[in-house]
């Protein structure tokens, strides 16, 4: 079979050398996207990626001098021998008691110095940490200085807690060594729970068909082919598989050499991480999905919101109100003389909605509270449905984690929606504050007319009243063949009436207008209100949506 150099280099070919700056990046851009998406979206999904960058900080920050590499496998599969025979010392007690292996064995070539924090880390005990020092070995062991080896429990384990202990530890080692035997490399169990789930991390693997000594010698390359094509079948087709046992001093040779060549690469933690890198941008990747445009401001949904909301606000009442006060003070205005005064008993529309005060000082529009009616039940559905169809056409495409961020964003303001719509409009212009030039004109040329009738009536009863005292009559100059006064008072009256009708129509008019003016201006106040308190909150999804797409590219760069 291929030597164990060839094969790792082969496989750690494929990808080059981890840059360890390169990796601090992605893991910066996991820890920004983390900060970009926290508040809009649920925590559990994200709990392996705040796992990894927290990982990763302490990992990088504890040593990039030591290679951690665990030996992992079946009850029996001969980890704690190979586990000796690598310490060339009996430091893990073999046995034939299954399980033998309950706590995790370490063992640190070199010095114990900068390994005893990792190991701390690690959370193997102390009397369980042994130290190969080179002195003792001369030049034999330092090839794996800077090596700390753990043998652990089963996984397999008839003891619930030793398959605690192996997954803590495999989600933290930088390399691990399986190790099976020719009894129990196919089992499923060791395929399906791990190998499987492995195989983001065949960077940082290696298999081991140990005991090759209890197998007929011509059937070990059949159980290594069959091992393969496992391993292949699990997502481990690169992953380097080399025999060894026990028996014999040389046998387990091969993993010396695999271990000795990633300790010289100073690599595999690196790559673990790197791995575990790629694992969380895979997972975060398809909480991401696609990229996804802000929702446009003259979207029809956007527009339909803007609608509903001014039902609830009450915009149709006000602007009927504005129509109608519009005619009541134009006619209050123009009217004849004296029709007014009764007119203007008459109580005006606007000022019922309290509504007719001038915009003009903003400390008192934010404490109006106008009266204008409640919204009725079909007006609050209408808004219910409105709502929903922003959030569905901002949130459409968007994976599924999203839409519900989306919709809590759009309702996250509702509480303060009414009051700032009160205020919208309590503050809005309604252009209603001023009284219209042409009813100035129209009301002036009224009193002119009603003071020459009243001119007229007067020059008359003054001629009966001489008339009757027997007095020198007073000759009134002839129009025609009608008499001055009578042409002042009928003249006036009718020429009052022939305005007040000329002027209805004008003001029906005209007060359409100013409702449509009030519309527009109310629309466009409801419409602030409504970006503020429903858009804004679900652009800000959206854009940390986007955000979140962009730090994932730097994550996800190699
Ligand atoms: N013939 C032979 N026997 C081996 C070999 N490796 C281990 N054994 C034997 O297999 C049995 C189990 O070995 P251990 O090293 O204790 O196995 P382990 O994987 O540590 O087992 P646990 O600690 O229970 O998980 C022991 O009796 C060993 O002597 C080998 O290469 N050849
Ligand atoms: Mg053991």
């Amino acid at each position: 079979m291929t030597g164990i150099g060839e094969r790792l280099r082969e496989a750690f070919r494929a990808d080059g050398p981890v840059d360890p700056d390169q990796l601090v990046a992605r893991l910066e851009a996991v820890h920004r996207f983390l900060g970009i998406v926290d508040g809009h979206l649920p925590d559990t999904p994200l709990v392996p990626a705040r796992t990894l960058v927290e990982r990763a900080g302490t990992r990088l920050s504890l040593s990039r001098d030591h290679t951690v590499v665990a030996l992992a496998g079946a009850t029996g599969s001969g980890k704690s021998s190979l586990f000796n025979a690598m310490a060339r010392m009996d430091l893990s007690p073999v046995g034939v008691r299954r399980p033998t292996t309950g706590v995790t064995h370490a063992c640190v070539w070199g010095p114990l110095d900068g390994g005893t924090r990792l190991l701390d880390w690690l959370g193997v005990l102390p009397r369980h940490r042994f130290v190969r020092e080179s002195v003792l070995d001369g030049d034999d062991e330092s090839t794996l200085h800077g090596l700390i080896l753990l043998d652990l429990p089963d996984f397999d384990s008839v003891q619930h807690a030793h398959r605690l202990e192996v997954d803590r530890l495999l989600g933290l080692v930088d390399l691990v060594v399986w190790v099976v035997d020719p009894q129990k490399y196919a089992d499923r169990v060791v395929h399906r729970s791990y190998l499987r789930e492995f195989h983001q991390h065949r960077d940082v693997t290696l298999v081991v068909l140990n005991q090759t000594d209890r197998l007929p010698a011509a059937d070990v390359p059949r159980v290594l082919a069959d091992l393969r094509r496992l391993l292949d079948k699990d997502g481990l087709d690169e992953v380097p598989l080399l025999a060894s046992t026990v028996a014999d001093p040389t046998g387990p040779d091969g993993l010396r050499a695999a271990l000795e060549r990633t300790v010289a690469e100073r690599q595999a933690a690196l790559r673990r991480l790197s791995g575990d890198v790629d694992a969380v941008v895979a997972a975060l990747d398809e909480m991401v999905g696609a990229p996804r445009p802000a929702l446009a401001p003259d979207d029809p949904a956007v527009d339909a919101l803007d609608r509903a909301l001014g039902a609830v606000a009450g915009v149709p009442a006000v602007v009927a109100a504005v129509e109608q006060a519009y005619r009541h003070r134009a006619a209050s205005a123009t009217g004849w003389p004296l029709t007014r005064i009764w007119r203007r008993l008459r109580p005006d529309p606007l000022r019922r909605l309290h509504l007719s005060g001038p915009p003009g000082d903003p400390a008192e529009s934010l404490v109006a509270a106008t009266s204008v009616p409640e919204p009725s039940a079909a007006d609050k559905s209408a808004l219910a449905l409105a709502l929903r169809t922003v959030t569905e056409r901002a949130a459409s495409g968007l994976p599924s984690i999203w839409p519900d961020s989306v919709a809590t964003a759009a309702r996250a303001r509702l509480g303060d929606l009414p009051d700032a719509l009160d205020r919208a409009v309590a503050g809005a212009d309604l252009g209603m504050n001023r009284p219209r030039t042409w009813w100035r004109l129209v009301g002036g040329l009224q009193w002119l007319v009603t003071l020459a009738a009243a001119a007229g009536l007067g020059w008359l009863v003054l001629g009966y009243a001489l008339r009757a005292l027997g007095l020198p009559e007073l000759r009134p100059p002839m129009v025609g063949e009608v008499p001055a006064p009578t042409l002042l008072l009928l003249g006036g009256l009718l020429a009052g009436l022939l305005v007040a009708a000329l002027t209805r129509p004008l003001a029906r008019w005209a007060a359409r207008r100013a409702r449509q003016r009030a519309e527009t201006r109310l629309t466009s106040a409801v419409a602030l209100v409504g970006d503020e308190y429903v858009l804004a909150p679900v652009r800000a999804v959206i854009a940390a949506h986007a955000d979140a797409r962009t730090v994932l590219e730097v994550a996800r760069h190699r």
